[in-house]
């Protein structure tokens, strides 16, 4: 991974946002040179952070700054991907040039290890505070739809805002056995959004994504419904870490 600048700078920091940072860590290296020698700076793992990390690098000029993986992830495999990158310059040189990219926006968190939201859940059974499986942190939430079209549900009066986020994102484990299926939908001042399917397998969490614009992209949202969609009673199945992302 190489960042241009216009001419050999002084490098004070890189900062990174690692993809899935919070649940694998990478071991990387960083380079910088004049785009034919490099020199290493720095070498190690990333935190185990879903945020902003800062590595400061210590007397170093280049034009470019590299970025590489040393070897697996702690996932075991080769997958690498940054969010987000900034370079910035040596401050206390008489050319600072601090350069961000970009400046991330903060997660709108809505279930971490516990939630602000009212449970407007029906015919559910929900524990907010379910303790195994736990995808990140120290809880999760399980649960077990007691009859059909059963829902978990999740109101916020104040309302959130959607401005700055393009995704809604959660883990979900579908138990010990078979699949459940399920719907998320948003509520709104215009009533409920388009419903989207997922299927949630059991055995391990796996990460779900769904585009605000699957809902509508509406403005902001009161509540979220995770609602059952085999018109049956379900076994137990567990969610973890929602949240609106960039
Ligand atoms: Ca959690």
């Amino acid at each position: 991974m190489l960042h241009l600048w216009g001419s050999v700078k002084p490098i004070d920091k890189v900062k990174l946002m690692m993809y899935n940072g919070s649940s694998r860590t990478y071991p990387i290296k960083i380079e910088v040179g004049d785009g034919t020698n490099y020199t290493q700076v720095w070498n190690g793992n990333t935190l185990l952070n879903e945020g902003m990390q800062t590595i400061n690098i210590t007397q170093a000029t280049g034009k470019y700054v590299k970025i590489s993986m040393t070897a697996n992830n702690s996932n075991g495999n080769s997958w690498f991907s940054i969010c987000e990158t900034e370079i910035w310059g040596q401050s206390s040189l008489s050319t600072p040039t601090p350069t961000p990219t970009s400046t991330p926006t903060p997660e709108a968190v809505i279930y971490g290890d516990s939630t602000t939201w009212a449970n407007w859940s029906w015919n559910t059974t929900v524990n907010f505070s379910n303790t195994s499986p736990v995808y990140a942190g120290s809880n999760s939430i399980s649960v077990k739809y007691n009859s059909a079209w059963a829902g978990l549900s999740l109101y916020n009066g104040s309302g959130q805002s959607t401005s700055g986020y393009s995704k809604l994102r959660f883990y979900a484990h579908g138990g010990s056995s078979g699949t459940r299926q399920i719907w998320v939908y948003l509520h709104t001042a215009s009533g409920e959004t388009t419903k989207v399917n997922v299927d949630i397998p059991a055995g391990s969490w796996s990460l779900r994504e769904i585009n605000l614009s699957n809902f509508g992209n509406p403005a902001s949202f009161t509540r979220i419904t995770f609602a059952d969609r085999q018109r049956v009673a379900q076994p137990i199945f567990y969610i973890d870490d929602i949240r609106l992302v960039p």
